[in-house]
């Protein structure tokens, strides 16, 4: 999706021109897809711009990178800080901050050892990720042809840029057959993902989410909907979903920083429900976003202002 370009990012503890934020051809990163990264939303609440869980997005990232053997060169409260940092320097309220960190320039050859690491943080306005008719009416997904990477070639239950071809092809697939997004299964033949999202399964009122042993990303909405639908009363299991099942759903939606809760209205071209957004994913979206505005008390320490 098309981004505005920003003032300012951030880059190895420095702020830089937006159009400065560039890598030399032979970054590690860019041939073998050796870096980490995340997607962190500022919400603009009445206290002013907050960024939603900032520091498990940061503990996140420093996971990612122990599972490629990368060193952060910066530590939690220094990214966290970078994040804030970079939002303020292009006084943005409300946006999308993308910390990314990769083995740069040494030499040539598959291992990084021993390579500089570089961390970048841009911050720029994101709408709705699988747009705004989707978000209010739900989407159109299909079953991908392309299975969900598996935990024993990869790490694939973290944020690594290479794992991200998988989820590249996938979506592609998806968007040339017609549909907006996809759900990968894995080489278990259960339901992992989206190419971007977590999934749940809403049947007879109750919430079910694949575990992380599906061989997911651990969301971060994944968890902030878990918790707030136990809090609000619904029985949430996180348990194997085959594909089957989808069809039988009543209702099925995407999480995500980017897609937010995200209706899923068809799947393999087959209603999902009534076809339309359902009561229990409703209610749940206007939950979050009451949530992220910064209108609900409980969960006032999920926002992390910006000073
Ligand atoms: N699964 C995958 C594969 C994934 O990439 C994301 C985030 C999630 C689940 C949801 O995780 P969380 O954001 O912590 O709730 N995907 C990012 C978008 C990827 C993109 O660059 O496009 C995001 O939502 O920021």
């Amino acid at each position: 999706m098309q981004i505005q370009p920003t003032e300012k990012i951030w880059k190895n503890g420095k702020m830089i021109d937006w159009k400065d934020a560039t890598v030399h051809v032979l970054t590690h990163g860019l041939h073998y897809g050796t870096g980490v990264f995340e997607g962190i939303r500022c919400y603009s609440t009445a206290k002013g711009p907050a960024i939603f869980r900032l520091r498990e997005h940061m503990r996140r990232l420093e996971l990612s990178a122990n599972s490629i053997n990368m060193k952060l060169p910066f530590g939690l409260e220094e990214l966290c800080d970078a994040a804030r940092e970079t939002v303020k320097a292009n006084r943005l309220t409300s946006c999308y901050i993308r910390p990314i960190a990769f083995y740069g320039v040494s030499g040539i050859g598959v291992n990084p050892l021993g390579y500089p690491v570089e961390v970048f943080m841009a911050a720029f306005s994101l709408g709705a990720y699988l747009g705004d008719e989707g978000i209010k009416n739900g989407i159109r997904v299909h079953t991908s042809s392309w299975h969900r990477l598996s935990g024993e070639s990869v790490p694939a239950t973290a944020k690594v840029c290479g794992d991200y071809l998988n989820s590249a092809l996938a979506v592609m697939e998806a968007k040339l057959n017609g549909f907006d997004e996809t759900i990968m299964l894995n080489d278990l033949h259960m339901v992992a993902e989206g190419s971007g999202e977590n999934i749940f399964v809403v049947k007879d009122g109750v919430l079910i989410t694949p575990p992380l042993s599906a061989g997911i990303l651990p969301g971060i909405t994944r968890d902030s909907i878990i918790r707030v639908a136990s809090d609000a009363g619904y029985r949430v299991l996180e348990q194997n979903v085959a594909r089957s099942e989808l069809y039988l759903a009543d209702e099925l939606f995407f999480t995500g920083t980017a897609a937010e809760v995200t209706p899923i209205r068809e799947v393999d071209r087959r209603p999902v429900g009534a076809g339309v957004p359902g009561p229990v994913t409703k209610d749940l979206q206007a939950k979050f976003l009451k949530i992220v505005a910064g209108e609900n008390k409980k969960y006032r320490n999920w926002l992390e202002p910006l000073t």
